[in-house]
Parts: C-alpha cells; structure tokens; sequence
C-alpha cells in the first residue's frame, strides 16, 4: 500500500505513548477522533514552557512575562498560518471547539437570531454544534432545520438548496462527520447560507487533523475546532471573520478582555483579546503551536494521503467481515478515518473490551451523536479512527479481533 510522503514508522518513534504494551500486547490506538496521541516535540514545547519561561502573559513587563506572550502570541501566528486566516485577529484561543461553537452561538447568536427565524443544521452534527442551537433556537423562538442525508451519510444537495432559505438566519455545519466519517460539501453549504443572508458556522473538529483547511478560500464565517485532536493539548480555537467579530459583544468577561473599566461599564480590548477573559492555557497555547509545525513539517496534503489510503484499506478489510454493517460513505475519497459500525448487533461494550484485551483501542457508544444514531437506526455503534502513526498492520489486528467476536456471539 502506497503511503505518499509519510514516513510511519518515523512518525511512530515520536510517540512516547505508542511504545508501551496493554494487557502485554503492542498498543494499537484506533481512537484519534476522540483525542489524537502527542508526538515528542508537543510534549516539549510545553515542557520547556514550564521550566523555562512561565509567567503570565500580556502583563508583566519584566523579561519572563515576555517571552510567556512572545510565545503564546507566536503560536497564534503559527494558527493563523495553518488555516490560512487574514489577520491573527481572527485566531481565538477557547478551551475546545464546544466552547468555540457556545461563542458564536450566544455572542452572535443571542444578538442576531429572533423569532420566526430558521437556522440550520445537518443531521451529521455532533451534539457539540447542535445542544448550543437548540438552546438559541428555545431563547429566540427561532426554528432549527435539518439538512437530511443518504443511505451513505452523504449529505442530500437538494436539502441544502431548500432547508437552507430567506428565513435561515444561520447555518451550522460539520465539514467532517465523528460518526460517518463523510467530508460533506462545505463550500456548497456555506455558499447556499451566504446566497441567503446567513452566516454559516463550521465544526472543523475532525477536519483541521485531516486534511488541508483554509478559511479564506472556504469562505466560512466562523470555524472551530480542538487542538487535542490534532496531535496538540486540551485547547481549541475559534475562528472568525474580523468584520463579524468586531460588531460582536463578549462571550466571557472580566480580566484581560477589557481595556478601561469603571464602576458602571467597561469598555472592551482589541481582537482577538476581546473574547480571551481571564488567564488563559498559556502552556496548551503553545504546544498545539508545535503540533501545528510539526503537521506543517509532515504535509497537511500527505497527511490526507495517508489517511485516504487507510481507509481504502480498513473499509475493504472490513467488508470481509460477516455481518458487519459500515456506516457513512462506501468511498474513501468521500471520508476522513473515522469507520463505525455494527456487527450481528454485538453490544458495542462487548465488542470494545475484547478489542481491549488484545491491546487495540477503538469507541463504543453513540459518539456524542444521539440523533445521527437514530437516524440510521442505531442505539450505539463500535469505531476505528485513525491518524498519522496508524498502520496497515493495526487494522489487520483490528479484523482478526473482530473475527474472534463474531465467533464468541454468533450464536
Ligand atoms: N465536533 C466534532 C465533529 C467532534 O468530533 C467533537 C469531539 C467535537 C465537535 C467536540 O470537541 P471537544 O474537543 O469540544 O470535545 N468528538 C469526540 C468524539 O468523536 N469522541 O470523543 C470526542
């Protein structure tokens, strides 16, 4: 199998975590839609944060302090970069893409959605981009659509052109499903919500990891997503259009967000600071920095490559599988490395704890996605999802494993 660019074998000797056994078996993580393994590099930029130069940023003047904000601020540079945004203005620091998506969803949300409104979201959405409207919509009296999607989890081109209307105040979108894996027609959806009036918000959540994101070129008016899946710590970004952020009130308040307070009112700081209250994840800051160089370093389009390629590979070693059932779409190129399933029915505990025994890591459950479950009719469903450290190899153990589940509850 051709893996273009990716040396994995490298890659794996970079992840402490990958060279221990479980249950004396060879670790094989299957599990990176849920949180990616951390490479050494990441590891030590935080690290050397804390032994070196911690303090906290954009106060002090002394020379500690300001190599803390030298180096936060430089990683959001280096955020800005990876997905290309205009002006790192547009680079906010949130703890991960659920706080990023509770932003937009009470700063622009609250101000601009009123009643008899529409907004519009997919059936694909993790519970992250779909609780936060829901709450909008119940506040607002506005009404919450749904763009529906095929037997493949693909999401239906006709929805998009009518659920999404003059009344469609906003649209919310996943560009990659945690579930189904499908990559939906992003561009599309945004240039049908801009058609229209509306602003669309992007869960990037499970695309930024996977393939190349560029936020000018898509065009979206907001994009979050969460450094700790792709290879970084627990923090997350939102981005935003400058002209949108500006006209917004703050999410959050108290220290560092403002510029001049008084008794009876405060007024605010700059962007991106406006929306940062308080101390932020200085050290999280900077290690997703160096996990976007090290991201940059692999090729973002390599990383893509790599994991089209496995997929090909899991879907058809899968398929071999008596009784299995694959949810989302039957090609590669249409995904990113995210395969659930169900098989003969199998309680996905069951199936994720014999998986366990052999040292193979993979989620049951229904994945944060209640009504994308109980649309295709499914309570929960067994998934694999993998990364740059994954191999060929590790899929074959997966399938081997499987076969032991199929034979232990056949009957
Ligand atoms: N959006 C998508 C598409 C996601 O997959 C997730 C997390 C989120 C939003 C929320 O990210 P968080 O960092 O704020 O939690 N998805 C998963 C998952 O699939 N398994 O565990 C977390």
């Amino acid at each position: 199998m051709s893996q273009p660019g990716l040396n994995v074998a490298a890659i794996r000797e970079d992840f402490p975590i990958l060279q221990q056994s479980v249950n004396g078996k060879p670790l094989v993580y299957l599990d990176s839609a849920a949180t990616s393994q951390k490479p050494e590099a990441v590891l030590r930029a935080m690290d050397e944060y804390y032994r070196r130069h911690n303090a906290n940023v954009h106060r002090g003047v002394y020379a500690l302090a300001e190599e803390a904000t030298a180096r936060y601020e430089g990683a959001r540079k280096k955020i800005q970069k990876f997905i290309n945004a205009k002006s790192y203005r547009e680079v906010i620091f949130v703890r991960n893409a659920t706080e990023a998506l509770n932003l937009v969803a009470y700063a622009w949300g609250r101000a601009n959605v009123r009643a008899g409104d529409e907004i519009v979201a997919t059936v694909l959405e993790h519970h992250a981009n779909l609780v936060p409207w829901q709450l909008l919509a119940q506040a607002k009296g506005a009404r919450l659509k749904f763009i529906g999607a095929d037997e493949q989890a693909r999401l239906r081109a006709h929805d998009i052109e009518t659920q999404i209307s003059e009344k469609t105040k906003l649209v919310a979108a996943t560009m990659a499903s945690n579930v189904a894996g499908t990559l939906t027609p992003i561009r599309q959806i945004i240039a049908r919500a801009h058609a229209v009036g509306a602003v669309c918000v992007v869960d990037a959540a499970q695309a930024t990891p996977h393939l190349p994101v560029d936020v000018q070129s898509l065009d979206c008016d907001f994009l979050a997503f969460s450094g700790h899946k792709m290879l970084g710590p627990f923090v997350g970004v939102l981005y935003g259009k400058r002209a949108l952020l500006e006209q917004m009130e703050p999410f959050l308040s108290g220290g560092d967000m403002i510029r001049e307070v008084y008794w009876e009112e405060a007024r605010w700081n700059e962007l991106p600071w406006k929306f940062e209250a308080g101390t932020p994840a200085i050290a999280e800051a900077i290690g997703l920095g160096a996990a976007v160089d090290y991201l940059t370093g692999l090729g973002m389009e390599n990383v893509r490559a790599h994991e089209h390629d496995l997929t090909a590979y899991a879907l058809a070693r899968l398929r071999e599988v008596e009784g299995i059932r694959i949810i989302g779409p039957a090609s590669p190129a249409e995904r990113v490395g995210v395969i659930a399933f169900d098989l003969l029915g199998v309680h996905p505990h069951d199936i994720t704890q014999i998986l366990d025994r052999e040292g193979i890591c993979v989620r049951g459950g229904h994945h944060c996605a209640m009504p994308l479950h109980e649309y295709y009719g499914l309570a929960a469903t067994t998934r694999a999802s993998f990364y740059v450290y994954n191999t060929p190899d590790e899929i074959d153990q997966l399938v081997a494993t499987l076969a032991q589940v199929r034979q232990i509850f056949k009957a």
